[in-house]
């Protein structure tokens, strides 16, 4: 990554972090903020932080995310406690706060940082193994639902509003394409066409199953399966990350991306489409562990919105790697040239594949126990 070590030394001093910094790697495959693991102290007493970098191009407001995060965090605590958790200072981020009590510190170059306690022995996986692991991190997800089930949307700030409102995006799609900044447009017919028409198609199904009537609620809006960390010695899912887009929006949001990520045979940037397909078995794991982890907190609608919710997921995020390619990458990070094409296309067969088997899933979900 390149960091000086002087926004550390800077971020160890108002922290109050005393040991000497000793090394600095670079943390998970986010696409948002940067993210390192920074190790404090000597070899036998180390203090172990994860610093993150705000991306406030996407975050045009990083004290409303702090507002947010420190609810999210005191509610998902209480409910820790209310069932007694085992070890749950490793089930719940605990932000780090300024001896001033600050939330967050500005380096010198303007850039915000947020700092967590490191959970030790644990890891994010960017691709299911086993339907185990999607089961796993489906009960985390479920229950993280259920655990702010009691909370009122209006408590948390809208970081992001629109997030997932399809039609929107498909309109911030258009107009990338008819702008055509990057000149860029014409090697992308082809996608464009395809998006478009799965767009309305998925409307339409969308409308007949209810969509606009389900409720609003607090979600997390971002669970991709890397978002949930995983206890490294029994494979169990340990705690839900990445709580940005935690605010109001429809628990098929939730389960869809979800479903997006851990019933993908493929990276989501594979750029061999052939592998890419939809692996039914992770999906019947994803469902049960959902529920299971949900429990009552669900209700027929939502659960009537579940088979559906993963194409919709891959279809938006689809559209917004496109957009992004378009746009000349300003949103999500990329690693390589025609990255966020590498995306766009990759979701885009995974949501063909996922189109194609809706009726199985849909009896799996009538099926699932829950
Ligand atoms: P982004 O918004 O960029 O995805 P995340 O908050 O998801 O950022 O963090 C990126 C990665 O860093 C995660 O996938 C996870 O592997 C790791 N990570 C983040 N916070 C912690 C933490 N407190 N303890 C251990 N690992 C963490
Ligand atoms: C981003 O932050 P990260 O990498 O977990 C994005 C999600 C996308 C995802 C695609 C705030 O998630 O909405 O679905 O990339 N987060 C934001 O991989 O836009
Ligand atoms: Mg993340």
């Amino acid at each position: 990554m390149g960091q000086s070590p002087e926004p550390f030394e800077q971020l160890a001093r108002e922290l109050g972090i005393r040991g000497a910094l000793q090394r600095v790697c670079p943390l998970g495959s986010g696409h948002i903020h940067e993210t390192v693991l920074a190790e404090y102290g000597d070899a036998a007493h180390p203090e172990r932080f994860v610093h993150q970098k705000l991306n406030t191009h996407v975050f045009k407001h990083p004290a409303l995310l702090m507002q947010n995060f420190l609810l999210v965090t005191q509610q998902i605590r209480a409910a820790l406690e209310r069932r007694a958790a085992r070890e749950p200072e490793r089930r719940c981020l605990r932000l780090i706060r300024c001896t001033s009590g600050e939330l967050s510190v500005t380096d010198r170059g303007g850039n915000v940082w947020r700092t967590t306690a490191f959970i030790g022995g644990a890891h994010s996986i960017d691709v299911v193994e086993r339907p185990e692991q999607a089961f796993e991190a489906a009960r985390a997800f479920g229950g993280f639902a259920a655990d702010l089930a009691g909370l009122d949307p209006a408590a948390l700030e809208e970081p992001l509003p629109h997030f997932h409102d399809l039609d929107q995006r498909l309109r911030a799609l258009e107009r990338a394409f008819r702008l055509d900044t990057h000149a860029r447009a014409a090697s992308v017919r082809e996608e464009m066409q395809h998006l478009v028409d799965a767009h309305t198609e998925l409307a339409r199904s969308l409308a007949t199953r209810g969509f606009s009537r389900v409720r609003r609620r607090v979600v997390h809006n971002d669970c991709k399966i890397n978002n949930v960390l995983f206890d490294t010695a029994s494979d169990t899912a340990l705690c839900v990350i990445d709580l940005d887009t935690v605010m109001q929006g429809t628990l098929l949001c939730d389960f869809g991306d979800l479903v997006r990520t851990a019933a993908s045979t493929a990276r989501e940037d594979e750029p061999d489409l052939g592998s890419v397909r939809f692996d039914l078995d992770a999906f019947c794991a994803l469902t049960r562990g959902y529920l299971a982890g949900i429990g009552a907190a669900i209700d027929a609608a939502e659960r009537g919105l579940l088979a559906i919710a993963g194409p919709a997921l891959t279809l938006e995020n689809a559209m917004r790697f496109l957009t992004d390619h378009l746009e000349g990458d300003i949103y999500f990070r990329i690693q390589r040239h025609q990255h966020n094409l590498d995306r766009a296309r990759a979701q885009l067969a995974l949501f063909d594949a996922m189109w194609r088997a809706l009726t199985a899933a849909e009896r799996l979900v009538a099926d699932a126990r829950g």
